[in-house]
């Protein structure tokens, strides 16, 4: 029996009326059983198996008791007459009639004998059709029928009315034989208030009940909802599919249904018969995603919505970008051709673009924006950037709910469930800082992933179950259904719109070709693709469907499909035209006037008055305005006095020295965002940027949020513990405006490798590959400071591996040289050792003419270090960032008799100036301190060297000899001494993007250049050319190609492909040119190479760095 049932018939036992009754009048328990229904209704969790005794149809049915007792009192039994006479019982705002379905069950009372009280039977007949509606509801999903090949979905089962029913033993459990009889068929029942299937009708004949039951949550919609935790969402989402007549479209709507399908289809057909031997993810046997998408964005649009972002995979993309968002058609079509890009870029495949479109949305009559964000292949990577944005384009338009600019995901049905990072996606969905109030995400489910079954890839029973964990509904549709499908697409914007929380729709279609269009799938899938080769593709069936009820006919059907044929081929010829790609074109964030009128290679100053510095340092030490009512905890009142002094000295250490950075840019009107892990009081508990009242919950105070009257928003945000999704989720936000400072923080440098594919995949390459600019700063807590392996290292030399400044190229000298090298490089990497720095670096973020991503290495011990202070002097007006800073002690006096100078960079400098003053000798070394590591100051480091010119040249680091700086800077530092270097390898140039651009007629990614034309030789030579070739004197012929074994440039056509050099054309160091061994050189102090990144033990770590410091400080 149901749960319910037993508790109830439990309280009507003989015993049981007695306890029941006197614990129903004792006003602390009726209390206790309002309490226990309340936290029973949001303690929910699961299937109604889980469910406890007081929750959902109980609690509807003591309402049900309760309306029957107001009508008639002798209705009901003695315990809930004395229960209701005692005035003890309130209805639950929630639980609140939401329906007319309130005729006493007494009404019902079917046993025959005339009575004012129910028999038991009539009640647990009742009771029992309210459990098997319950359980249609929680699990009628499983036997619904969703596949379009049939290969899943479950026979009909004959029942004991004789009806064939899908709802089988998994749906209705222990009602499965319905406990009624043939007899009971026609019997009318009352229906809960939990329901809408009777529509005005508040009672229903059973078999009524069962059919409607089965047609709404067994036919090809299978609604997951009753894990959701709030009642009205249930009521909302119930009425929503339950209500007869949901599923009616009018002939109009029905047309066009089937001409957005026909396009969707069309435009596969068209590119398949033009470039039949491409990849292009197409979306055959999952084409109603498209008339699906427009739903989504036809009901948003009418419901206030006027932008919305897009994140997508592979598959489907190209459709999206063209009968979604009408990206010309052309402009796709010249993607195919393989054509050279007319603007700045590496570019990326075509199913990779993003897009940005703004439009009128025909059906709606109101303007709207369309973004697709670009994606690397990394399945899912996108999701957070795309939250990101969103959440900023709501910011700047002051949408606080959500209301204007909405997101929507899609997925495929294999990463959605594999990839973890949309698990982290998920976790940001109600974060206060985090929300963007609503995503919808859609599954092109073709229940299959490349290769790989359902069964083998996910122990979850559907792809869609990781949405259950922040209690999204989710509706499953048969994508062979169109009217289904528009259902529900229309009911998931309308979720989104009334209760701004995220929903997904699962469109379950199939996939009709291979993985791409060149694959085999019977290698691996033969029954499933002989199933599909037979089956009729979605808009054949629809079309059958409408010409057979007459909604059209044949000749329109035809006579639509030859139009946008038409409209294909005149935008192929068209395309044919073009000479050129221009990846402008497929920009998804443009910054409209951003670039206009600036000069390129100016910097703004990044020293600010004196008189700033000190209002900001004043307000940042002091406590709220009304101090004496909010109790600040005594160790912050000792810091913020500690702050006060150090504003009074003029000095800032590395807290005061960012909040001057922060708090002046906001009095610039730059909106500031710091985001990461505990980042409020800072993991170092250095920061406080938000003081807590401590005996007021939740009231706080942020000091930089009140510098100024007229500053712009600072935002600092705790965030959940996820690197990967925060940081993309950070990308994404500062991808929208250029005018903010955005900063996402490790809790140590380390942890961010758990976000490699956002590092790898949009932050160093995001500009080779897009043309997307992003001004993200990457805060690293970095330092070996003892703390065992882990928390030591942020993994400098990885980022530095990546940036793309060539190290054997010194750029040509000019009071530009700085500026011209941040603007070609990809990211600058920095470890500043003073808050002047800091402060001056975090500005200059800003004060660029463009956009580069900030690695930044940031300390852990020296954020309390006495010496690691900045006297305001070096943050005012006239003070600028450093790359370099140089000794300022004796050694620099007297230069030409030092002996050695140690070049480092970050918090050893300490430990080394330390060491020296021990040794005494500050007159014999120099310590100079690489600030910017990359791009690398070739320029100040060779002054450096000419200064000392007899000296010999070290670098010292903490970090082992395979890690930190050593192995970016040792080939920089001899191109900077010598101005070349000799070059013992065959040089392969650095890019910094890890991207070529694919022909047309071959689609792997070979590596070569774009110098094909008769001026080659004034241009870079293609790698493998000068490694293997030999058809100029100077370049390098290797012993492979003069045995003739293996000539590479034989079996790879390099024509067409391109690479990017960073080095101009016919530059004299050009690669492959032998030098002399000549001029200085720099040797190595510090730890020897390691296997983890750091030392095993405090012990040893401090013999290390001592071994180091004896070496570093020697002469
Ligand atoms: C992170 C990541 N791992 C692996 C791949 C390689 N890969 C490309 S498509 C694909 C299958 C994707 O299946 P599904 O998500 O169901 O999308 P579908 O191609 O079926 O539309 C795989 C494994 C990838 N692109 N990204
Ligand atoms: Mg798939």
């Amino acid at each position: 029996m149901h749960r319910a049932h037993t508790a109830f018939s439990l309280a009507l036992s003989p015993m049981a009326h007695k306890n029941f009754a006197t614990w129903l009048l004792s006003s602390n328990s009726s209390q206790k059983l309002i309490k226990a229904t309340a936290a029973a209704a949001v303690r929910t969790y699961n299937s109604a198996a889980a469910e406890p005794f007081a929750n959902g149809s109980t609690a509807s049915y003591v309402e049900e008791m309760y309306n029957a007792w107001l009508r008639d009192p002798s209705s009901v039994h003695t315990s809930w007459d004395a229960y209701f006479r005692s005035n003890s019982y309130v209805s639950p705002p929630n639980l609140a009639p939401v329906q007319a379905n309130t005729l006493p069950l007494s009404a019902f009372n079917l046993g025959g004998a005339v009575s004012a009280a129910p028999d038991s039977k009539t009640i647990d007949d009742h009771l029992a059709v309210q459990a098997i509606i319950r359980s249609y509801q929680s699990r009628g999903h499983l036997a619904s029928d969703l596949d379009p090949l049939g290969i899943l979905t479950r026979e009909k089962t004959v029942c004991k009315d004789g009806l064939a029913r899908r709802a089988n033993e998994d749906v209705l459990r222990q009602h499965s034989g319905f406990l009624f009889g043939e007899q009971d068929m026609e019997r009318q029942f009352k229906l809960p208030s939990t329901t809408f299937i009777g529509g005005d009708e508040a009672s229903l004949p059973l078999k009524e009940i069962l059919n409607r039951l089965e047609n709404v949550y067994c036919n090809k919609i299978g609604v997951e909802f009753m894990f959701i935790n709030s009642l009205e969402q249930c009521n909302w989402i119930r009425k929503r599919f339950e209500t007869p007549g949901v599923l009616n479209f009018t002939p109009e709507e029905k047309r066009l249904i089937l001409a957005r399908l026909t396009r969707a289809t069309g435009f596969e057909a068209f590119l398949a018969k033009k470039y039949s031997s491409e990849k292009r993810f197409g979306l055959e046997g999952c084409e109603i995603m498209i008339p699906a998408l427009k739903e989504i964005i036809d009901v948003s649009t009418e419901l206030g919505v006027e932008s919305v972002i897009m994140g997508m995979p592979h598959r489907g993309r190209l459709n999206t970008l063209a009968n979604v968002c009408r990206k010309p058609l052309n402009q796709i079509f010249t993607q195919f051709a393989g054509l050279e890009a007319a603007d700045d870029g590496s570019g990326d495949v075509k199913y990779h673009l993003g897009t940005y479109i703004e439009r009128l949305n025909r059906v709606t009559n109101k303007n709207i924006r369309l973004a697709v964000v670009a994606n690397p292949s990394h399945l899912e990577a996108v999701d957070p950037v795309v939250q990101g944005k969103t959440r900023a384009e709501q910011f700047y338009r002051g949408d606080q709910e959500g209301k204007k600019v909405m997101s929507i995901l899609i997925h495929g049905d294999a990463a959605f469930c594999g990839q973890g990072v949309v698990y982290e996606t998920m976790h940001l969905s109600d974060l206060p800082d985090y929300t963007t109030h609503g995503t919808i995400h859609v599954v092109a489910n073709n229940q299959i992933g490349f290769t790989t079954d359902p069964r083998f890839s996910r122990s979850s029973p559907y792809c869609t179950d990781v949405a259950r964990v922040v209690n999204a509904p989710i509706f499953h549709v048969n994508a062979d259904d169109p009217e289904a499908v528009m259902h529900v697409c229309k009911v998931a914007a309308e979720w989104r719109a009334t209760f701004h929380k995220d929903c997904v729709i699962d469109l379950v279609g199939y996939r009709r070709n291979g993985h791409n269009e060149i694959d085999e799938p019977m290698f691996t899938q033969p029954l499933m693709y002989q199933k599909i080769r037979k089956h009729k593709n979605c808009l054949d069936l629809y079309a059958d469907k409408l010409i057979a009820e007459g909604t059209v006919t044949g000749e329109e059907v035809k006579s639509v499909a030859a139009k946008y044929e038409n409209i294909c081929e005149e935008a192929f010829a068209l395309a044919k035209t073009e000479t050129h790609v221009k990846y402008k074109d497929w920009l998804d964030s443009p910054w409209s006037g951003f670039f206009e009128g600036k000069d390129p290679l100016k910097v703004a100053p990044t020293g600010v008055k004196e008189e700033t510095l000190i209002h900001i340092g004043n307000r940042f030490s002091s406590p709220p305005p009304n101090a004496a009512e909010f109790v600040i905890h005594k160790g912050l009142m000792r810091v913020l006095a500690a702050r006060k002094a150090m504003v009074d000295e003029k000095v800032a250490d590395w807290a005061l020295g960012e909040a001057m950075a922060f708090g002046s840019l906001l009095k610039e009107g730059i909106h500031v965002r710091l985001s990461g892990q505990d980042v409020e009081r800072g993991t170092f508990s250095h920061r406080h940027h938000v003081l807590h009242h401590q005996l007021v919950d939740k009231a706080t105070y942020n000091s930089l949020q009140h510098m100024y009257p007229d500053q712009a928003p600072y935002s600092v945000s705790n965030s959940s513990l996820s690197e990967y999704a925060v940081l993309g989720f950070e990308h994404g936000y500062s991808m929208t405006n250029p005018n903010a400072l955005v900063l996402w923080e490790a809790q140590f440098g380390d942890f961010s490798n758990t976000a490699q594919a956002i590092i790898d995949q949009f932050i160093s390459s995001g500009q080779s590959k897009w043309v997307r600019q992003s001004g993200l700063v990457m805060l690293l807590p970095h330092g070996m400071e003892g703390m065992g392996p882990e928390h030591s290292s942020c993994r400098l030399e990885r980022f530095l591996q990546m940036s793309s400044d060539d190290p054997d190229y010194f750029p040509p000298e000019s009071d530009e040289f700085a500026i011209r090298q941040l603007h070609d490089i990809n990211w600058i990497v920095a470890n500043c050792t003073t808050p002047a720095n800091y402060y001056h670096i975090l500005r200059r973020q800003i004060a660029l003419p463009f956009r580069k991503p900030l690695i930044l290495c940031t300390p852990k011990s020296l954020l309390r270090h006495p010496e690691a202070k900045s006297p305001f002097s070096e943050m005012s007006e006239g003070s600028e960032f450093l790359r370099i800073i140089p000794d300022r002690g004796p050694a620099a006096d007297n230069a030409s008799n030092v002996k050695k100078v140690v070049f480092c960079t970050g918090r050893v400098y300490y430990d080394l100036t330390k060491a020296r003053t021990e040794k005494q000798l500050e007159k014999d070394i120099a310590i100079v301190r690489v600030e910017q590591v990359s791009p690398f100051p070739f320029d100040l480091v060779k002054e450096q060297a000419n200064l000392y010119k007899n000296a010999e040249l070290v670098w010292a680091q903490e970090e082992h000899k395979n890690q930190g700086c050593w192995t970016y800077v040792q080939p920089r530092f001899l191109t900077a001494l010598n101005h070349s270097r000799d070059i013992s390898q065959s040089d392969e140039q650095s890019t910094f993007s890890n991207t070529t651009t694919t022909t047309t007629t071959d689609n792997t990614n070979h590596e070569s250049d774009t110098d094909s034309d008769s001026n080659s030789d004034k241009k870079s030579k293609p790698w493998l050319s000068r490694m293997f070739a030999s058809d100029k004197g100077d370049t390098v012929a290797t012993a492979t190609s003069a045995t003739g074994e293996f000539n590479a440039a034989k079996h790879f056509d390099l024509k067409n492909v391109r690479h990017d050099f960073n080095r101009p054309a016919g530059d004299a160091a050009a690669p492959g040119v032998r030098k002399t061994k000549t001029g200085r050189k720099i040797s190595y102090t510090g730890r020897a190479c390691g296997a983890s990144t750091a030392t095993g033990s405090k012990a040893q770590h401090i013999r290390e760095l001592n071994a180091l410091l004896n070496d570093a400080i020697s002469t």
